[in-house]
């Protein structure tokens, strides 16, 4: 059955999104991790690659902000056991109706007590510079989450409002998180689960998160797939995070490279971890 059942698939089919009570990661592996994420954003970078993008380190952060970096899986080899687990990718594959999933991005993001919000966005409108814009995305929390600490928040069903590729929203920090949402708070769901929980959702469904109100820190591991197929789109490579990505692509070929975009998991067992 792996991490969703048939009922969880038919609500994310429904809503865009699908709250998991626990068992997305291994238990064990949550301590290593939360321990990773302090050196991370000590500029710790265990494999002697960075990641793809530093958003906050320990010096020069703004302590406010909710701390951020992206393809952590490049530098620390917890964050890519945890990012590359097939279980993931399989639950992925099987709720975009796909093949196979490939890593496009990892989120590693810290909201301490005091933390800011998150601006709500949607993934797909930062995905123009690869194709099909078809991502999506599982929310592993590992710390215990309320609403109070911050908890993520989901519109149910906005994945089937009209595509916009204007991602011009405020991520970090915003003074109204909710803004772009504003009418829909009644559909918005809070992820509110134990460490080891957490969700998937549409690339299309709007999110953010508010601040942590709470003296606990709010820590969670995001991963971002998209179809085994997806390959780079040349038209649009200065679209969303293409300027950040796009230096991958080969010359004059718009294959996603497997070293720098991984296969999670694939029906045909071609993943990193099957055999
Ligand atoms: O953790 C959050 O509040 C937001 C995470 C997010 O934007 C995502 O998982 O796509």
């Amino acid at each position: 059955m792996g991490l969703v059942d048939d009922d969880a698939a038919a609500r994310f089919a429904a809503d865009g999104l699908v709250a998991v009570a626990d068992g997305l990661i291994d238990p064990a592996m949550i301590e290593p991790l939360q321990a990773r994420f302090e050196a991370l954003f000590a500029g710790d970078f265990e494999t002697g690659t960075p990641p793809d993008e530093v958003n906050w380190q320990q010096q020069t952060g703004d302590p406010s902000l909710t701390r951020q970096i992206c393809n952590a899986w490049k530098a620390d080899r917890t964050v890519a056991s945890a990012v590359l687990a097939p279980e993931v990718g399989e639950a992925l594959a099987r709720l975009g109706g796909w093949s196979g999933a490939r890593l496009i991005q990892d989120n590693v993001l810290w909201k301490p007590p005091g933390g800011r919000p998150l601006g709500f966005h949607r993934d797909n409108a930062y995905s123009r510079w690869f194709t099909p814009v078809d991502m999506l995305t599982c929310w592993i929390a590992l710390d215990d989450v309320t609403a109070e600490s911050g908890a993520m928040e989901l519109v149910r069903g906005s994945h089937r409002w009209p595509p916009s590729f204007e991602p011009e929203v405020e991520f970090h920090g915003p003074a109204d998180y909710r803004c772009p949402v504003a009418g829909s708070e009644d559909d918005i769901v809070a992820v509110e689960v134990a460490a080891g929980g957490g969700s998937f959702h549409h690339g299309w469904t709007w999110h953010g998160s508010g601040p942590n109100r709470t003296r606990s820190h709010r820590r969670a591991l995001v991963i971002h797939a998209a179809p085994v197929e997806a390959r780079f789109d040349p038209a649009h490579l200065d679209e969303g995070m293409g300027p950040v990505y796009h230096r991958y692509r080969p010359p004059g070929d718009d294959t996603m490279p497997d070293k720098h975009f991984p296969i999670i998991w694939a029906s045909c067992h071609r993943g990193r971890h099957r055999g």
